[in-house]
């Protein structure tokens, strides 16, 4: 089994500006987000709640017998949380549109338990500091780790200040996980002067591939997360209730310092999944999470294509530039469409979309138009973006995919060079020579229409409850899947040789559709395959995909898996 460290230092590092892609406005999120987080006692029931097709019970043990060899005693929580799989809704949750991830069946666990502080022990200084945690891992090559965090306290005549420190450095490593989620515990829950953490002793494991696009970086953050909100008391009945909606809200602050951009997609799918069906995420105008059942008779499939995209190392030409073109884009575009704008207005295409539609209710809470109404406007959005291809190129040759340059962008914002450069260079890293406005935003509509179209037919689907439909479902989901691999592939230039071969690989094998999963340029594909199929396939796409050749056993299935959609994180209570 791969180990979820080993999975978190795959992820890869963006700068740090790249958080302020938008100022998503986390307003209370509706329906299942406003459950409380799942809190187990009986095993059973936990076990019930996770399925049966993993070995929970072994793993789970095994975890409990390793931390009481190494602390010395019980743990007194073990904590779950999922990485996810995203069906449909490649790189639009940025552009603000709704996304349709599940969590998957692999996942990061946590035991941990109180550490008492005995006075003059011999053990180093930090031991000592309140709040002080001790991290293990059981995967050898993550070193166990000893640290604390510190209070600084400002006061002056009028104010006193109280805030928390912990170092988190920019160089990769597997502890920023844990202190990114003990960071956003720390400043929410312990403000007052007088309140003290709790020490811990922790021991992580993990099964989320490495750098994969299946999000063991939300898996580990919002593991950690829970920690220590459990450790904290936080979740003990008669504290104050933390819902699910708010461990997303706290999971994305925290990720946010270990430098990666959170659309919001992964810490969702991680929190709030339920089983057997996807989770329609919108992240405008508010956050919510509305349970889409898939057809019967299909399981996903995710297969890593072991092409490792370094995203760290291309996030300029990558990324972050997907990022600069589609907000550039929702400016050019908002202009043409005469919308209402502010000076520096970062103004996101979903947001266009809406004041283009005279969108109403999108105030605090607000649910907005409604999803009939904005597949409406999407299709009207193919003529619409033909805004964005240059007027007219005057010197020099012409971009043959429509891009522009420098200059031209500036010009089509409207935006003086100086106001252009803060609102959209300064915060980010970027490398091109053209920016391919109109072919990102041909993408983010139809992909943002697809995943509306996906919902339908699930829906649809599911109320027929007609078995003579649901393969057609199933066929037509596939369907669009494929489209959006070729929207990726073409028009978001996010795929890569490897996943356009995996992906043909996998609809030759009998796959109803296939497409890249996660930020792409190498990672995992997601394919729907019938459930009776699944073993046939598997085999079929292992022999046929040349850098499996030789991989077997645990060595193949843990980058060749079936998954289903899977429950979201929870607690177990020794
Ligand atoms: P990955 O790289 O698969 O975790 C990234 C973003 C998502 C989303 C997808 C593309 C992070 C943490 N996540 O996913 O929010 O934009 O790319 O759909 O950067």
């Amino acid at each position: 089994m791969a180990n979820g460290i080993r999975a978190v230092a795959g992820v890869r590092m963006k700068p740090r500006s790249t958080n302020q892609v938008h100022s998503l406005s986390l307003r209370r999120p509706t329906m299942a987000a406003d459950e409380p987080i799942p809190v187990f006692t009986n095993l059973t029931e936990l076990y019930g709640s996770l399925g049966t097709s993993l070995n929970h019970a072994e793993r789970w043990n095994n975890l409990t017998d390793e931390f009481e060899k190494r602390f010395g005693k019980k743990p007194t929580y073990i904590v779950r949380a999922p990485g996810r799989v995203n069906l449909i809704g490649e790189h639009i949750d940025y552009a603000l549109f709704g996304v349709l991830p599940a969590a998957i069946e692999r996942d990061i666990l946590i035991a941990c338990a109180p550490r008492e502080i005995v006075p003059n022990s011999p053990v180093d200084e930090q031991h000592h500091a309140p709040g002080s945690v001790v991290a293990e891992n059981l995967h050898p090559k993550y070193t166990r780790q000893v640290f604390a965090p510190t209070q600084t306290k400002t006061s002056t005549e009028d104010v006193h200040v109280e805030g928390w420190h912990l170092d988190i450095p920019k160089e990769l490593r597997w502890e920023n996980y844990v202190k990114a989620g003990y960071y956003g515990v720390l400043t929410e829950h312990f403000t007052g002067a007088s309140d003290h953490p709790t020490p811990v002793d922790m021991l992580v494991t993990g099964t989320v591939p490495a750098g994969s696009g299946l999000s063991s970086s939300a898996a580990m953050v919002v593991s950690s997360t829970l920690t220590f909100l459990a450790m904290n008391g936080k979740l003990e009945p008669g504290a104050e209730k933390v819902t699910k909606g708010d461990l997303v809200k706290l999971s994305m602050e925290n990720e946010k310092r270990v430098g990666v951009n959170s659309g919001g997609m992964d810490q969702a799918a991680s929190v709030i999944s339920v089983p057997s069906s996807m989770l329609y995420i919108t992240f405008y105008p508010s956050l919510t999470a509305s349970p889409t059942p898939l057809p019967t008779g299909a399981v996903l499939v995710c297969a890593h294509s072991l092409k490792v995209s370094d995203k760290a190392l291309t996030a300029e030409r990558g990324y972050n530039l997907r990022v600069v073109e589609t907000l550039v884009g929702a400016r050019v575009l908002a202009r043409a469409l005469g919308v209402a704008l502010g000076p520096k207005e970062k103004i996101t295409f979903r947001e266009v979309v809406g004041r283009y539609a005279g969108e109403v209710d999108v105030g605090r809470g607000g649910r907005g138009m409604d999803e009939g109404a904005l597949m409406e406007v999407l299709g009207r959005m193919g003529e619409a973006v033909e805004a964005l291809k240059p007027k007219s190129q005057t010197s020099g040759t012409p971009h043959p995919e429509f891009g522009v340059t420098m200059e031209e962008m500036v010009s089509m914002s409207g935006m003086e060079k100086e106001e252009f450069e803060e609102v959209y260079m300064s915060w980010i890293k970027v490398d091109a020579t053209h920016f391919k406005l109109y072919k990102r935003a041909k993408h983010v509509f139809s992909e943002a229409l697809r995943v509306l179209q996906l919902r339908k037919l699930c829906l649809e689907n599911a109320s027929a409850n007609n078995p003579d439909t649901n393969t057609a479902a199933l066929l037509e989901l596939g369907r669009l899947m494929n489209d959006s691999q070729t929207s990726c592939a073409q028009d978001f230039e996010c795929s890569c040789a490897e996943l356009d071969e995996l992906t043909q690989i996998a609809r030759d094998a009998g796959a109803y559709g296939s497409r890249l999963t996660g930020a792409g340029w190498g990672g995992c594909t997601v394919s729907l395959v019938p459930e009776d199929k699944v073993g046939e396939f598997i085999e079929k796409v292992a022999r046929a995909y040349e850098p499996y050749r030789g991989l077997e056993g645990e060595a193949l299935s843990e980058v060749l898996f079936a998954t289903r959609p899977s429950v979201g994180a929870c607690v177990y209570k020794f």
